[in-house]
């Protein structure tokens, strides 16, 4: 038996609740019941409009040319760094527009969607990626926290956010994106049975995007993880990540019955990684063509735009406007970009810790010979 097959592959466990097929066909309500009955608590009273359905795929058609050109300006040495959101737009476009503008957010680094929806401008947003700034937005007037990299940093921050909010009495719904690597961290672990053993108003939304880096799903763990959800005590539920109306139903599912005080809970969002981890990373190293092809046919932006040729629920008129919104969103941040100023170490290494520290003086010092190096040899 080789490793691969000794570990379980949580993939084979149930197939995650749809509403949109990747063809474009919508289920009726008995065809989706049914199938989430056996995973998943499900709601299936999501009216499905033209106005809806244009709204969901005109933000991810946006958070799509976003990523597109935040990965271009980084090739042009532009950012440092940059954590492409590629194919995952269903599961972040689904989600956040199903909760109230109100409702505290704590993203990881790659949710660029969620950012987006809440008003943080592009440029805003790639501040951070150019090292800058620690967050280009505030966090307190949007609701969304900055950007977390630490894996699962966040997640004890987002149960004790929300058992503030518990204590003051609001109804507010505290949410935290997370990804398939991230809960195999302690950190998690622990937010989850805090956060149900607390009943605190906390939404897990998990993006399987089948790998940490890497590491594929099927390594990290051998039981799923909407099923280890229960076994802390949340709510779970088991979507398919790249059907952004069975996300927004789901999510607001899951948001009605923690607001109403029915407990935290989990979502499962099965997406895919499109592109690489980051900037930095080339996947092409760990997984087959074969595999990025089948998923290419999954694509979350196709099978919305075939509901809405089939439905004639958009006029060449309305996509020419999103094309033209897409381009200037394109062209306003490359050009915001171009003219940001040059990273200043003062800030960037100054503000990590309260006091001074003997061992960061000495990175600050050696990351300037280093920018001075390259000084040298581009004079
Ligand atoms: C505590 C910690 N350990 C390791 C890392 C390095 N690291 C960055 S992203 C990543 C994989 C995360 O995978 P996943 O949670 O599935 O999210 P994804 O990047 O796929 O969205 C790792 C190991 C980190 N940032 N923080």
């Amino acid at each position: 038996m080789t490793h691969d097959e000794h570990v379980g592959d949580p993939s084979r466990t149930g197939e995650p609740a749809s509403l949109l097929a990747p063809d474009g066909a919508l289920k009726t309500s008995s065809e989706t019941s049914s199938e989430a009955s056996t995973e998943a608590l499900w709601d299936t009273s999501l009216e499905v409009t033209a106005e809806l359905v244009r709204d969901l795929y005109r933000w991810m058609r946006l958070t799509r040319r976003l990523d597109s050109e935040a990965f271009s300006l980084q090739r042009h040495g532009e950012l440092g760094l940059w954590a492409p959101s590629l194919g995952q737009e269903a599961a972040q476009v689904g989600s956040i527009t199903a909760l109230r503008p109100t409702d505290y957010v704590f993203p990881s680094y790659r949710e660029h969607a969620t950012a987006l929806v809440r008003g943080v401008t592009p440029a805003q947003m790639l501040e951070q990626w150019r090292g800058i700034s620690g967050c280009g937005w505030d966090p307190a007037a949007l609701h969304l926290h900055a950007y977390t990299v630490v894996l699962a940093a966040h997640l004890p921050h987002a149960t004790g956010y929300a058992m503030g909010v518990q204590r003051d009495g609001t109804d507010e719904v505290v949410t935290a994106y997370l990804g398939d690597g991230a809960t195999s961290q302690g950190d998690a672990n622990e937010a989850f049975n805090w956060a149900a053993a607390c009943h605190a108003p906390v939404l897990f939304f998990v993006q399987n995007n089948q790998y940490a880096i890497s590491t594929p799903t099927r390594l990290q763990m051998r039981t799923p993880i909407h099923q280890r959800a229960r076994g802390f005590g949340l709510q779970s539920f088991f979507v398919d990540g790249n059907d952004v109306l069975a996300v927004h139903a789901a999510t607001r599912q899951a948001v009605s019955q923690i607001r109403a005080g029915g407990g935290p809970a989990l979502i499962e969002a099965v997406t895919y990684r499109t592109g690489p981890h980051t900037s930095s990373d080339d996947p092409t190293r760990y997984r087959d063509q074969a595999e990025a092809d089948a998923w290419a046919s999954r694509d979350p932006l196709a099978r919305v735009e075939k509901l809405l040729d089939a439905r004639d629920w958009w006029t060449p008129a309305w996509r020419l406007g999103l094309d033209a919104e897409c381009e200037r969103l394109g062209a306003d941040l490359r050009s915001a970009v171009q003219s940001f100023g040059p990273v200043e170490l003062d800030g960037l290494f100054d503000t990590v810790l309260g006091g001074r520290s003997a061992l960061l003086a000495e990175q600050k010092a050696g990351y300037a010979d280093y920018v001075a190096a390259y000084e040298e040899v581009s004079s």
